[in-house]
């Protein structure tokens, strides 16, 4: 989502400013802006609308040049996207402030600040916390004290990054709810929303902890806990270089990344197989133990690692016997929950900064839950530092805003948590988890095979381009893939999709079917193809167009109004995997048919950090 940077150092920073925004640009990129205590003295900004590359253009015609500066890229939350909402936000000339988050109680403090004179210039929730703050200025002078006594009244959740001409010296920052990390350099330090924005400055990181507040000098860093006490957090040092953040030979990440995932998945299954069974320590060394008194799991997540959640349910309940319960965790977290004894609470998300599945964990705590795994794609991620167990996939960096890889590599650990689960409990046979391991063994080959359908999709996306509405169907685990395969398209062709599994057809949707609705139908190859055959016949009966990703042993053949996709043979279980990559594809194809922005959609942004 929102993107943050500061730096202070003794060299001009405002390239480095620029460079760390364009490489958190990904996750939020409707407006952009950049405030620099400039060498006269003075603390001047530059704000521009729509992407980073507008920004970097206005500051080539009118530099900014200085040794303190802060930058932002907004996704917004309160008030449009445009320039005068667009952060860093001032309070009079001297004082600067960006912003990741929402306060909550903004409306409150508007009207309480209004009230002694202060004149807002935006509609943002992020202008009080300037306002404020230069109020708390008022009483005591030293920024850093102000910024404590300020968050003490901001409810909601924030990272902050302040600076003020008064002291130039540094660059005051706060979190709460909101990742902020700092960089450490030599001579001069750095601070962002995510380490990635300065990898090009330094390796050496010091992430900030709920609450914290941090006062970053050149050649100091002081850190206060959330009761004021000054604390020391742990410096981490990255030895691998930067990771390649270009689109190689691809026209876009997400077809880049639709690529990658037979390496992922491959780097995900490392060390994790043994040679008939899955290394439950894997899992975390108190894994197998733990494991063994799991009775329920309950899956929690968002979008599409929530769709992963889905697929897992069917695995665990069929393979490992253990009832298992998924929902979006923004439900989750605000209901009365009824926690079963000995149920694993399983968070799944990409970042592990999703803010509702962060949320949905912290509740859990409280809740009486055996222990939690998460399953993501960042090891200092915040939903990794809060649970007991972990399973890092191994994605790699995921820019595309649409998740393709971070999804397969999710379900790849999904299924390492149903076979290790069966495993400890008993309940799955070592037959059955020995050719399971097999299979997994052979699925990067068999992904490889799926993406060599390229082009077969690329000619199929022709159905799609002029359409407005379609509909996704499958039965049993590809009843998801559906759902995923639906909210690919959605989100990056805008075209309204939605998943159904196919018994239902009949019980309404059926009704929106005619030649103008392409059905997208993932045949599962097992013993509901049959019933799906059927489903299929009451789409053609209506006129529907019919595109069908179906098993090459399925024997389901091309006729009037049915294109049939043959998919490589591969064992029921990970038929959900396989059968992703073609929908990805698809939905890709469609979007660059329509011209949208592939990688940055509209009105969306990755690793949502907001509720
Ligand atoms: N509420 C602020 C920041 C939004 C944000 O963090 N998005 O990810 C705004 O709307 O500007």
């Amino acid at each position: 989502m929102c993107g943050i940077v500061g730096a202070v150092a003794e060299r001009n920073i405002t390239a480095i400013l620029l460079e760390g925004l364009k490489r958190l640009e990904y996750r939020g990129y409707d407006s952009a802006g950049v405030a620099v205590f400039t060498h006269n003295g003075t603390l001047e900004r530059m704000r521009r609308n729509g992407k980073v590359a507008e920004l970097e253009q206005a500051l080539a015609g009118e530099p900014l040049m200085g040794r303190l500066g802060i930058a932002h890229t907004r996704w917004a939350t309160h008030g449009a996207p445009s320039e005068r909402n667009a952060h860093p936000h001032f309070s009079g000339s001297d004082l600067a402030v960006v912003h990741n988050g929402i306060i909550e109680n903004y409306e409150a403090l508007r009207e309480q600040l209004k009230g002694l004179g202060y004149v807002f210039t935006s509609d943002t929730d992020t202008e009080v916390i300037a306002h404020l703050l230069n109020h708390k200025l008022k009483d005591q002078s030293d920024l850093t004290e102000a910024l404590k006594a300020t968050v003490k009244e901001l409810h909601g959740a924030y990272g902050l990054a302040v600076i003020s001409a008064k002291q130039p010296d540094r660059l005051v920052a706060a979190r709460s709810g909101s990742p902020l990390v700092i960089g450490l350099g030599l001579g001069e330090n750095f601070l962002a929303s995510d380490q990635l924005a300065l990898r090009q400055v330094t390796d050496r990181f010091m992430y900030l902890e709920e609450g914290d507040i941090a006062e970053i000098r050149r050649d100091s860093v002081q850190i206060w806990d959330v009761n004021g006490k000054s604390v020391q957090r742990e410096t981490v040092q990255y030895r691998d270089g930067a990771e390649a953040a270009d689109k190689g030979e691809y026209r876009h990440y997400m077809l880049k990344e639709i690529h990658e995932q037979p390496a992922v998945v491959q780097r995900t299954l490392e060390n994790r197989l043994g040679q008939d069974h899955v290394l439950v320590q894997a899992f975390g060394p108190q894994a197998a133990e733990l494991f063994a008194k799991v009775r329920n799991v309950q899956i929690v997540a968002c979008g599409t690692s929530y769709h992963a959640g889905m697929v897992a349910r069917y695995w665990l309940e069929s393979l490992a016997g253990i009832p298992c319960q998924v929902e979006v965790a923004s439900e989750f977290r605000y209901r009365k929950v009824v926690v079963q004894p000995d149920t694993l609470f399983v968070s799944i998300s990409q970042s592990g900064e999703t803010a509702d599945t962060l949320a949905a964990l912290r509740n859990a705590k409280e809740l009486g839950f055996l222990a939690s795994l998460a399953i993501c794609n960042v090891g200092i991620s915040s939903l990794v530092r809060e649970s007991d167990l972990t399973l890092l996939t191994q994605a790699g960096r995921e820019i595309g805003v649409a998740s393709t890889k971070a999804f397969t590599t999710q379900l790849v650990g999904l299924l390492l948590l149903t076979l290790s689960l069966g495993q400890v409990r008993g309940t799955l046979e070592a037959g059955v988890e020995a050719q399971l391991v097999e299979e997994l063994r052979r699925l990067p080959a068999r992904l490889g095979e799926a993406l060599a359908m390229d082009a077969t999709i690329e000619k199929v996306a022709e159905l799609f381009a002029d359409k407005h509405h379609t509909l996704f169907l499958g039965r049993g685990a590809q009843f998801p893939v559906a759902m995923e395969g639906a909210l690919k398209l959605k989100e990056i062709s805008y075209i309204h999709a939605e998943a159904y599994p196919a018994g239902e057809l009949k019980h309404g949707p059926l009704a929106l079917v005619d030649n103008d609705m392409p059905v997208v139908t993932v045949a599962p190859n097992n013993e509901l193809l049959e019933k799906l055959k059927s489903n299929l016949q009451e789409v053609r009966a209506r006129g529907g167009e019919l595109i069908v990703f179906a098993d090459e042993q399925a024997g389901m053949t091309n006729g009037e109004g049915t294109h049939v996709i043959n998919m490589p043979h591969i064992h029921d279980v990970l038929a959900p995997i396989l059968y992703t990559i073609p929908l990805q594809l698809l939905s890709y194809y469609v979007a660059v048919l329509k011209g949208t922005d592939v990688d940055q959609p509209r009105n969306l942004a990755k690793s949502v950090t907001v509720e």
